[in-house]
Order: C-alpha cells, then structure tokens, then sequence
C-alpha cells in the first residue's frame, strides 16, 4: 500500500543529523502521526545532510506491516540559517563521524538544544561534552537503539527489526518534559523506549554485544548466528572478561556472567543478519572498530590494564582494512 503526504514545510524544531537507515528510521517515527496507515507528517521535523543547499526529497517508508510511506522531507544544508530553531537534534551518523559533523553545529543549533547521540560503540561523547563547556546552555544525552533498518536505495527504507531504544541525561541542561514527550513518537508499532539514569551502564552493555559480535563476525565473514559455535566462546569470554575489567575501573559495575548471556541472547535474535562491521568490511566502508574494541583498549591503557583480545581484534580489523584500501582500484 502507498499512502502519500504532503510536502513539509521548510520550518523544523527537531533535525536529524545523518541520513542513514537509523536517521531516516528515526525521521519517519518522529514524522508520521496517529496509526502508521495516516501518514500526515509532523511538520517540524528535518534531516541535515551533507549536500551544498537545503533540498526537499521524496522519502518512502516501508513500515514493520509492510505498508510504504511516501513523505517529502526538507534536508536541510548544514551551514542553513534555520538551524537556529532547532532545539532537538538526533545525532544518527557513524561513531567517527560524530566530531566532525557537530562540532560546527553547536553555535548554530538554538540555544537551549537538546543534542541526542545515537551510534554504536563509545567516545564520542567524551569530545562533545568537553565541547560543550563553550555552550553551557546546550544539553547531551546518549543512547542505543536496537531498531533495526535497511536502506533499499538513497531514500527508500524498510524497517527490519523490533527494538527498543535506550536513552538518557549525560551532561548540560536536561531534556524539556515537552521534548522528552515528543520522543515518545519513537515508541510508535509499540517498541519500547526507555529511560535510564544513570545511561552508562547501558552503553557498556551495548558495547558488549557489539565487541562480541561486530569484529568476529567480520573477520569470520559469517552471519552472527554462526558465532553460537562452540569454536567462538573462548574469544567471547575473553572479549566480555576484559570489557567488565575495564568498565569497573571506569565505575561501572557489570555482571560478566549475565553480560555473556546477554550477548548469546543477541546473537541467537539476530542470526540471520550481518553485523554492521561485516557489512562495513563488505562495502569497502570504514568501520567502527576504534570506537568499540578500541575504546575498550584505549580505556584499559589509562588503568594499566591488559586487554589483549580486545587489542588482537582491532589490529586484525585494521590490518583487513588497509589491505582492502591497497587493493582498491
Ligand atoms: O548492533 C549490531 C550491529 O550490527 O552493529 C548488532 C546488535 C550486532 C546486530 O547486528
């Protein structure tokens, strides 16, 4: 079923940074209204991307029921006066683009902008909330989603996956009640949306699964069901063992024995799909290995602790990456 909106204007208050599959997921939750048949769009949500002038697309949604949404978005450029009325911006764009791509945003952004990281892995959030000292009126939250999305082509998406999604306070002026309730809309075909404080802890147990699965599944070209094999429990031990080591010097406790479950568990619901690093890896992208595997080793290195399994994955995943770039045309 096709179910066409009309255009939005060009004046937003929520931006999405990152066009993605998980930025156009997260635009399309936010935008869309009442049941996902009525497609009338929210009218203050916006993508900023990376084209010379703002522009309008016809964006096409196909929701977790199979039906396809057609909505034209305003991508707004990333110099546009309109910035300024933004106080809500979901940050959805890979973990070593974060910096780059905000940092010459925040004295453009509203004053009192509430800034959302969303991305796999962890670090980021160190650069933006020192950043942020200069713009005290800003607020950061972090958090994770397991929704899942797949681009069928540059503005086509289809949701792929049921999850939640996991947000809370980091640093600066909190959320609004109003915008926090506006965020409601990501628990649109109930997925859950929860709030957590302190957000830390759920961040580690995400770079968990993620340590776990991305680089073995990579290095390994296999689907992340294949990682239940007996052969892959040693190495996911020893990656969660060293995580728990590290994270505890950096105050946050962890249960590893519940954590490898969790992990099991994740590998078990998502059998049949690609980790984000195999897909990474397959596309000749660069991957985010730095930020998950290598926030764990950069981590360590500040409380002298060894993490060698963590540190052999990154390098192999280094390795792979620049033998690929060598063999590029
Ligand atoms: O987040 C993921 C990723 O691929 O980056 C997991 C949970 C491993 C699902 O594939």
């Amino acid at each position: 079923m096709v179910v066409t909106s009309k255009p939005h204007p060009t004046q937003a208050n929520i931006a999405i940074l990152g066009a993605g599959a998980i930025g156009q997921l997260m635009f399309h939750k936010l935008g869309l209204t009442g049941q996902a048949t009525e497609a009338e769009p929210i009218r203050d949500v916006v993508l900023i991307g990376r084209q010379p002038h703002t522009q309008q697309h016809t964006l096409q949604f196909t929701d977790s029921n199979g039906q396809t949404h057609h909505t034209t978005a305003t991508i707004l450029n990333r110099n546009d006066a309109q910035l300024e009325n933004i106080n809500l911006l979901l940050v959805c764009v890979k973990a070593y683009q974060v910096e780059h791509a905000l940092q010459p945003l925040l004295s453009k952004l509203a004053q009192h902008c509430h800034i959302v990281l969303l991305h796999n892995g962890l670090g980021p959030h160190l650069a933006v909330s020192a950043a942020l000292k200069h713009f005290p009126d800003l607020g950061l939250s972090l958090g994770t989603t397991s929704q899942a999305a797949l681009k069928i082509s540059q503005w086509h998406i289809k949701h792929t996956g049921v999850g939640v999604t996991q947000l809370g306070h980091y640093c600066g002026t909190p959320l609004s009640a109003e915008l926090k309730h506006r965020l409601q809309a990501l628990h649109r075909d109930n997925q859950p949306l929860e709030w957590h404080q302190p957000v830390l802890p759920i961040l580690w147990q995400k770079l968990a699964i993620n340590a776990a699965i991305n680089p073995l599944s990579a290095l390994n070209q296999c689907a992340n069901g294949q990682l239940a094999a007996e052969e892959y429990q040693p190495q996911i031990t020893a990656i969660i063992d060293e995580l728990v080591n590290v994270a505890k010097c950096d105050g946050i406790e962890l249960a590893p024995a519940q954590l490898l479950n969790r992990v099991k568990q994740v590998i078990a619901l998502t059998s049949a799909n690609f980790s984000s690093m195999y897909q990474d890896v397959a596309h000749h992208r660069a991957t985010e290995i730095d930020y998950i595997n290598g926030y764990i080793c950069q981590q360590a290195k500040r409380y002298n602790l060894a993490t060698p399994t963590n540190q052999s994955l990154v390098t192999k995943i280094a390795t792979l990456s620049q033998q690929d770039k060598a063999s590029q045309p």
